[in-house]
């Protein structure tokens, strides 16, 4: 997209499945977002250049996923003053979600990153979008139909019980 206000990185190719779900959010919240791999352990030098380079990119909040020992959103969230969402995933290497949610959660001190659940990333993609409608009154607005549009689902539900 051509002026990107949210950043969505995934330490692996594997993370797409999940992390999709916040692409698909943003883009149904007219949001503006890039989507690539970033990966801690495996291109540590693109992971700073990307933090660093973030806010001048005019990024405002970036969305990390990642599995197993994962480092990717503290790691950012260290290198930028921009909001981080980190979305642990239950990966290939990850023994049952607990170690991606742990290491993304118990942050040190004075270096926090807003962590979802275990593959919410289509929470992170919301909770996005609510850090850039806090001053964008259009996206607040979609923001506002989409849970307007979730109330209406449970009231339809209930004319089936
Ligand atoms: C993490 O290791 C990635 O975020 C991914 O969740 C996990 C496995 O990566 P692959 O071995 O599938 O590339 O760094």
């Amino acid at each position: 997209m051509s002026d990107p206000k949210v950043g969505i990185i995934m330490g692996s190719k594997s993370d797409l499945p999940v992390m999709q779900e916040a692409a698909d959010i943003l883009k149904e919240l007219q949001v503006d977002f890039e989507l690539t791999i970033v990966s801690a352990h495996r291109t540590p030098h693109r992971m700073v250049e990307y933090a660093e380079s973030a806010r001048d990119k005019g990024l405002q909040v970036i969305i990390a996923g990642a599995g197993g020992a994962a480092h990717l959103p503290g790691m950012v969230a260290s290198l930028t003053t921009i909001p981080v969402i980190g979305v642990p995933i239950k990966s290939s290497n990850s023994i049952d979600g607990w170690d991606s949610i742990l290491s993304i959660l118990q942050m040190p001190g004075g270096i926090p990153v807003a962590t979802v659940a275990l593959n919410g990333a289509k929470n992170a993609g919301i909770l996005a979008a609510s850090i850039i409608g806090s001053t964008d009154s259009n996206i607040a607005k979609n923001l506002a139909s989409y849970k307007e549009g979730l109330k209406e689902k449970v009231l339809d539900s209930l004319k089936d019980l």
